[in-house]
């Protein structure tokens, strides 16, 4: 693996700190320290930001590994904490949710005005039955209702399982099942590319024609009215928000709750067709998810305005659009629609209405508006931003670099932040103001955190060298199970360092010269290439480093003589379509790669094509294009954003 010639560390730019972060870096810097002394007590005095109703007197409880309790004795309120005490301390009239929907309309929610909805949602869920450890599914549009529903679930002690807006009723049913929720609280519809996108039919459909065996658990569905498109009703089932809600009434009392409640199980998907269901519990995972929100991207509440682009249905939207930004007091945009609705640059132009001044989204939407150029982007004023987050899959440096100087103004610092669903909140991360970033690397555990690049047997490899990222030590955000499958969550994370006690995260990295973390794609992505491995990642980057290419997907595909071979897709930029010849371009694209990376990179095909198949949440599916690459019919499509794209893919690859 050492001989493998590297184009990802072949980088060198850097950047240093930033000036305009000297002062709230102050005491961060230090924070390296202080958890390297006493790693427990770092954690104990991040989870004392929050409020306690019961202040806790043990931090963690690795007795029985992997099974980890933090603060376990301690007693707090989820809710309260993102609401209650904001206003308490006189914050009520600040704004919570500068909420934008896409058609254009607009609100915005003070802390005073969503601790007062949420209040009453509270009561509306009491009222249907749903008490402490009850599960209730949510599957909303991007609007305030979806913080709010989260949070009145929060604040009785109850269970959220948010499934995407954009999943099917077959996924939706998979879940709600898998969970037995007792509420589903959903919505007529929501805005999305111009046109109400019906939500309703879906849950109507997971809940009917149950067969024998199926059970029903569901009781009632909440509905929200949105996209005020006809829905069907089931009497004595459904109850409309609208009239349910404002009639509850808005006394609420938050109810202490064990440090360990469970707060959410997250579906995600995993090596196998079955979704896990993960589990996170309270005080330990608020604790994180407010730390890294407020020093990873150096929220200030009083003056921020603060934008994570993710939706609620993935992890970083609960993470780092409700919970985090929430138990901060942060003024944050929310957004219902998709980015090029109903112009390309819409996400710039929200920029510049409400004066974001922090950012953070994924590379994938960051190269889609590099694909319409700068121009159309900059016809905003993007002045406001003064830091960039990145989050989802690795940043290749030609987009990390496009996101500094067009998005950035060449100042604002980026944050590359690697953590999972699994971890529940970030892990490794540059701090703005205290790290020298590199474009391309997530760079180093925050503090209280462990993190290494092992080989198979579970040794730290050096610097310098490659190999398998594991999280060395228990962390307060840590998922606490698979949702009723406890062997499956020691198989998976546990299992292949059991020895020395890692959780494995299922992605390939290496430690550059100064140790810093590169992270290489999950390993299930990366080829061997007659003996050599090779990331897929690695590749990406060194196409769409050509000028020539907008986007580049790279697949292992099995091969007679060097075991597996370099497949690539890629997406040509229109003005170099024009002036050449796709073989021509494809040819250029081989060689450049064999250049940039060595000639073992040199990829056997590379099949250029108008798209690539993508998941709702943006990642590339490269199992579908690895069918593509070894003739095969192509396989279950149903994740997928637009299940059109493989047919399109297949036809200009035949
Ligand atoms: C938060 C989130 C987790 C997987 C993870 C890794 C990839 C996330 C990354 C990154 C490189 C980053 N990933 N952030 N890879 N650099 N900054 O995305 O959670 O949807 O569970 O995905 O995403 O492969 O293992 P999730």
């Amino acid at each position: 693996m050492s001989s493998q010639i590297d184009h990802l560390l072949n980088e060198t730019r850097r950047f240093a700190p930033s000036d305009a972060f000297a002062e709230s870096a102050v005491g961060r810097a230090e924070l390296y320290q202080r958890a390297a002394d006493d790693r427990e007590g770092f954690w104990a005095e991040q989870a004392r930001e929050l409020h306690w109703h019961t202040p806790f007197t043990e931090v963690l409880d690795w007795s029985t590994p992997p099974f980890a309790k933090w603060f376990a004795d301690g007693e707090l309120n989820v809710a309260y904490n993102c609401l209650d005490r904001h206003v308490e301390a006189g914050n009520g009239d600040r704004v919570a949710l500068l909420w934008e929907g896409e058609p254009g309309d607009s609100r915005r929610v003070t802390y005073a005005e969503l601790t007062d909805e949420v209040k009453r949602v509270a009561n509306v869920l009491e009222g249907l039955g749903v008490g402490e450890g009850d599960r209730v599914a949510i599957y909303l549009p991007m609007i305030p209702e979806a913080v709010a529903a989260m949070l009145a679930v929060a604040r009785i002690g109850a269970i959220h399982s948010v499934v995407f807006g954009g999943f099917s009723a077959d996924s939706l049913r998979a879940r709600i099942d898998d969970a037995g929720a007792k509420v589903v609280i959903t919505a007529d519809g929501g805005y999305r590319k111009g046109k109400v996108s019906a939500l309703k039919p879906a849950v109507d459909a997971a809940l009917s024609d149950r067969g024998a065996g199926e059970q029903e658990t569901v009781e009632h569905v909440l509905v929200v009215r949105r996209g005020e498109n006809t829905v069907d009703w089931t009497d004595g089932r459904d109850i409309w928000w609208h009239e349910a809600v404002p009639a509850a009434s808005v006394d609420h009392e938050a109810k202490p709750f064990p440090a360990e409640n469970p707060l959410f199980i997250l579906y995600t998907s995993g090596t196998t067709g079955k979704p896990k269901g993960i589990l996170h519990t309270s005080g330990g995972y608020l604790t994180q998810t407010a730390f890294t929100n407020r020093v990873v991207h150096d929220l200030h509440p009083e003056t921020d305005v603060y934008w994570c682009t993710a939706d609620i249905g993935w992890i970083t939207g609960h993470s780092y659009v409700t919970y985090g930004p929430l138990a901060n007091g942060a003024t944050q945009v929310l957004y219902e629609g998709t980015p090029d609705s109903p112009h390309p640059a819409r996400w710039w132009e929200l920029v510049e209405k409400y004066g974001v001044t922090i950012l953070y989204t994924a590379p994938t939407a960051i190269r889609s508006f590099m694909k319409i150029g700068r121009t159309a982007v900059q016809k905003f004023d993007l002045s406001s931003i003064r830091l960039l987050g990145s989050v989802g899959e690795p940043i290749n440096p030609e987009a990390w670099m496009w996101y500094r100087e067009v998005i950035g103004g060449d100042a604002a610092p980026i944050v590359d932040t690697w953590w999972q669903t699994e971890t529940g909140a970030i892990m490794i991360s540059a701090l703005p103001g205290v790290t020298e970033t590199k474009p391309g690397s997530a760079q180093v555990p925050l503090p209280g955190i462990g993190v290494d690049v092992v080989d198979e047997a579970g040794e730290h490899v050096g610097n310098g060298n490659g190999g398998l990222l594991v999280l060395t030590e228990p962390w307060p955000s840590m998922l606490r199970g698979i949702w009723g499958d406890p062997e499956r969550f020691v198989e998976t994370y546990w299992e292949k360092f059991r020895d020395q006690g890692y959780y494995f995260a299922g992605d390939g990295a290496r430690l550059d010269e100064d140790g810093d973390v590169w992270l290489l794609g999950r390993v299930d992505d990366v080829m061997n290439v007659s003996g050599h491995r090779l990331s897929t990642a690695e590749i990406e980057s060194a196409l769409v480093a050509h000028e020539a290419t907008a986007e580049a997907a790279v697949v292992g595909a099995s091969d007679e003589t060097t075991g597996q071979a370099v497949v690539a897709f890629v997406i040509l930029k229109e003005s170099f379509l024009k002036a050449h010849s796709p073989e021509g371009l494809a040819a250029q694209l081989r060689s450049w790669v064999a250049e940039q990376i060595g000639p073992i990179a040199r990829p056997r095909d590379i099949y250029i094509v108008g798209e690539l198949p993508k998941t709702r949440s943006g990642k590339i599916m490269r199992r579908l294009l690895r069918d593509v690459a070894e003739g095969r019919e192509v396989g279950d499509t149903t994740t997928l954003a637009d299940t059109a794209v493989m047919s399109v893919i297949s036809a200009q690859v035949r």
